[in-house]
């Protein structure tokens, strides 16, 4: 017999969940205006609201920890970092932040400017948060295949060259201060992008003279699948395509709570001296001194660690593996979700899940509290809520697509976890057509407002 494939890892210390009644959930959720990033983590009993910041360090990590050097200025663990950064993206030019949207902020405060127009594929929400503050604007260039859920494309997160150079070829180079790649492509799936894409935007790009960026979150999850996909790959190592993808770059900006491995922290690392030196700048007056940037010492040391181990392609198997085994799942059961399955999390296609909900009632919302409800389990709305209202108009913006994301922490869920979380979304799957509304908004901020909306249920 062969034998089945198992994680490279045990585990060596547990943290005890609690297992609520359907009583208390449904009283939790009403007390917490029916939005789930207001429930108290004790109130969930598998947590898939997000893979950011939530996985489980390794003992080499932990030991990295105690050496951290807390030096002000000078720091070896900077050092540590700055030299992984180095071997791992190619980038000389390198400064420690507190998470992924502070390296937004650093950057595009240099970049970015009112009018601008930053073209990508499908820009994460802060991303676009931040672009959109500085009164500027995001083109989503995807291909189109990404928002079909039921085509079956091994590169979801591609750029459509046409779609970028109809942009490129629309406004003045002074305009478009760069392209942002996101890799994986959280917003249309975890999808990636394959790396003839990456090279033909270097390449359109090099004729327009304009710098490219990778949104580098979820990296190696993206080399994962080149690995897995892309023809002339399957042989190389994660390291070696990561170097290739990062050599069709001019910079990046970095969330270390996804690809890191890391609980805090976030990076920015470029080819470029005049962006470093501008950033510089930016960095102190809003993270710190460049050699920690919002970081302890511990955690640039861990982050070290991380970046090593996250381009193993052991790890990333064991990873990507678990993610499918509960995609697979709910696939056989005939739920609807992005296809094919991408690298951190199954997107479930809430408007195929639930089609008498009004759009108006947010679909993927009304799909996250049930499966709460259902089983304690808590995932998060990428649909009409997070996708805020139009900054002019102030209408709803609704998207291409509505989903309900099941973000799978790094190491840190077993697969009887994804059996619950399965049988609970099947269970509402077999009594869908009896959910027929959903919410309306009580109160919103003006901007992000999916992390603090109240909603009121309609019944
Ligand atoms: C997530 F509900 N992602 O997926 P920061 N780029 C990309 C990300 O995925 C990302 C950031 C930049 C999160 C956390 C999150 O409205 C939300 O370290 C591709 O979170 O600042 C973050 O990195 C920003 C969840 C963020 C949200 C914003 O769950």
């Amino acid at each position: 017999m062969e034998l089945p494939f198992a994680e490279n890892y045990r585990i060596k210390m547990v943290e005890p969940i609690y297992r609520s009644t359907r009583e208390e959930r449904e009283k939790w959720i009403r007390e917490a205006d029916y939005n789930l990033f207001n429930l108290r983590s004790e109130q969930v009993y598998v947590d898939l609201l997000t893979d950011s910041g939530t996985g489980a360090m390794s003992d080499q990590q932990w030991a990295a920890v105690m050496t951290g050097d807390e030096s002000y200025a000078g720091s070896s663990s900077f050092f540590n970092l700055k030299d992984r950064v180095r071997q791992i993206f190619g980038f000389d030019y390198f400064l420690p932040v507190h998470q992924g949207r502070a390296a937004e902020n650093v950057l595009f405060s240099v970049l970015v400017k009112k009018g601008n127009v930053v073209p990508g594929n499908s820009h994460f929400d802060t991303t676009k948060g931040h672009i959109e503050f500085r009164k500027a604007k995001a083109i989503d260039c995807t291909i189109n295949e990404a928002f079909d859920t039921t085509i079956n494309h091994p590169f979801k997160g591609n750029i459509d060259l046409e779609k970028l150079q109809l942009v490129l070829d629309s406004y003045p180079k002074e305009q478009v201060p760069m392209i942002i790649v996101t890799v994986t492509c959280n917003t249309s799936g975890g999808q990636p992008v394959s790396m003839e894409n990456m090279r033909q935007v270097k390449q359109l790009a090099d004729i327009y003279e304009i710098p490219v960026v990778y949104d580098s979150a979820r990296f190696a999850e993206n080399a994962w699948f080149i690995k897995q996909r892309e023809e002339g790959y399957a042989d190389k190592s994660i390291k070696e395509i990561v170097t290739e993808m990062y050599s069709y770059a001019d910079g990046m900006t970095m969330s270390s709570k996804k690809d890191g491995i890391v609980n805090i922290g976030g990076l920015l690392a470029m080819r470029r001296k005049d962006w470093y030196d501008e950033a510089t700048v930016y960095n102190i007056m809003y993270e710190g001194f460049l050699t920690y940037g919002g970081m302890a010492g511990r955690d640039m040391n861990a982050l070290a660690v991380g970046l090593n181990e996250a381009t193993e392609a052991d790890y990333l198997e064991a990873r990507i593996r678990q993610v499918h085994y509960l995609g697979n799942k709910l696939i056989e059961a005939g739920v609807p979700v992005q296809q094919p399955l991408g690298g951190h999390a199954v997107f479930v296609d809430a408007r195929r899940f639930l089609p008498a909900v009004p759009k108006e009632e947010y679909v993927a919302q009304t799909l996250a509290v049930e499966l709460y409800v259902e089983g304690g389990i808590r995932g998060v709305e990428v649909g009409t809520l997070l996708a805020d209202r139009d900054p002019v108009t102030h209408e709803n913006r609704y998207p291409s697509t509505e989903f309900l994301r099941l973000a799978i922490p790094r190491r840190t869920y077993t697969n009887n976890h994804m059996d619950v979380v399965a049988a609970a979304l099947i269970n509402i799957f077999e009594r869908r057509d009896s959910i027929r509304h959903g919410y309306l908004i009580e109160h919103e901020a003006p901007i992000m407002r999916h992390f603090t909306v109240g909603l009121k249920k309609i019944d």
